[in-house]
């Protein structure tokens, strides 16, 4: 088998790499572990910023996301009763946010894949890396029919956190970085119509919540909860009961109670990989950083290191360039300290940390005075939260 671009991972990252890298006429192979059905299962990210719509555009699936996709111009964030709307449009000189499950831009990804005739093997088990540093780089995996060895020109590896790509760095090169944070967040489905009509951010004595949306039927919301949750410890009434002691009256007054689709418990932690590049081998999307979903940015930096790397795939083939891959880990990473350190901010002020003394709480109060009463701080907190340029 041979191909110019193998790509690990069938998740967002690696979809929308594959599809931007097909329309530019560059062949790729998208090697995946999971099968399709599992990959298009997962209940992830809620929140496109404006730099991601436009690529899924770019992408050519940009119909059925502006056709179900909600447009939000604010955002609001609460803090023990008090309630701030941030007017994202107008602190950002008109830019918003969109709505849309990264369950659904799967979806849509996956299936214009399809529609092109561009392979992906799913269930590829046992996926290797190999010569990376050689002109001649290759990935092997075991597929129903035996083992097979893909030769390539280059590897995306948008493998994710446990993914094989990162692995295959050597340690004398890798660098990483962490924060592991000591709570999670329990997350509930279910088919009603949100109990408001823009998302929520709530700090409370209790711990954070956030309301969160899938469409005008569906809602999402989230409790924190200690790291050691187990999902079979929350019945849906314990959670609404838990929600609502979170939420100013008003909104925990009108909040439905209706059965679950879906519940799960996802820890939280900040961390990077660098660099993002070895040899022939690019680090792209939660195969290189995570963050805590609190500023809603981990599919979007995803969707901000594959603008990154198809640019610069795209430039080596057409223009026979290497400068953007040259620089692709530099520019890549610049753009995602800013969002571990937004993802980081907007986590430390918005949950209850053990140990937390009264001078901490007061630490966290003050910063939301000053977004309430400082427009220039309101506005660096949307600027972050629409997404900063590419
Ligand atoms: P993904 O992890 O989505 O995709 C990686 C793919 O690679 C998977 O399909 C996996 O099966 C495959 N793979 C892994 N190892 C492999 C191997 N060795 N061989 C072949 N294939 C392999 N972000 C937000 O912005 N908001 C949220 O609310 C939010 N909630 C989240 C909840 C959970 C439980 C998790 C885990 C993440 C959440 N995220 C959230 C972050 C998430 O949306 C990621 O940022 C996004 O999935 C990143 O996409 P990818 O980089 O494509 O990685
Ligand atoms: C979600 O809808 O799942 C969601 C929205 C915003 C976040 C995190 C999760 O910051």
């Amino acid at each position: 088998m041979r191909t110019q671009v193998a790509i690990i991972g069938s998740g967002p990252a690696g979809l929308l790499l594959g599809q931007l890298l097909g329309r530019a006429g560059i062949d790729t192979i998208i090697l995946e572990r999971a099968t399709r059905e599992h990959v298009l299962s997962r209940i992830r990210a809620g929140v496109l910023e404006r730099g991601t719509v436009r690529l899924l555009e770019e992408a050519g699936v940009g119909e059925r996301l502006h056709r179900e996709g909600l447009v939000h111009t604010g955002v609001e964030l609460a803090f023990d009763g008090d309630r701030l709307r941030l007017d994202l449009e107008d602190l950002t000189g008109g830019a918003s946010v969109t709505v849309y499950g990264q369950t659904e831009v799967t979806r849509d990804l996956m299936e214009a894949r399809e529609r092109a005739g561009w392979l992906t093997v799913f269930e590829a088990q046992d996926v290797e890396i190999h010569d990376v540093e050689t002109p001649r780089p290759s990935v092997s995996f075991t597929a129903q029919d035996g083992r097979r060895t893909l030769a390539c020109d280059f590897v995306a590896a948008c493998d994710g956190f446990h993914g094989i790509g990162r692995r295959t760095v050597p340690e004398r090169v890798l660098r990483c970085f962490e924060r592991v944070y000591p709570f999670g967040w329990l997350g509930l489905l279910t088919d009603a119509p949100p109990a408001t009509h823009e998302l929520v951010y709530a700090n409370h004595a209790r711990g954070f919540a956030l309301l969160s949306m899938r469409s005008p039927t569906r809602s999402r919301y989230y409790v924190q909860v200690p790291l050691e949750t187990r999902v079979e410890e929350w019945s849906d009434e314990r959670f609404f009961t838990e929600l609502r002691r979170r939420l100013p009256d008003a909104i925990a007054d009108g909040l439905p109670t209706t059965p679950s689709i879906e519940k799960s418990v996802a820890p939280l932690r900040s961390f990077v990989a660098e660099p993002m590049r070895f040899g022939s081998l690019f680090l792209a999307g939660d195969a290189a950083h995570i963050v805590p979903p609190t500023g809603a940015k981990g599919l979007n930096l995803a969707a901000g290191d594959v603008h990154y790397l198809s640019n610069g795939l795209i430039e080596h083939y057409r223009e026979r360039s290497d400068a953007g891959l040259d620089r692709y880990s530099e520019r890549a990473l610049a753009r995602v300290w800013k969002a571990e350190r937004f993802s980081w901010w907007m986590t430390s002020m918005l949950h209850r940390f053990p140990e937390m003394d009264a001078f901490a709480e007061r630490m966290q109060r003050a910063e939301f005075d000053h977004v309430v009463s400082v427009r220039s701080a309101a506005a660096n907190v949307a600027d972050n939260y629409v997404g900063l340029p590419f």
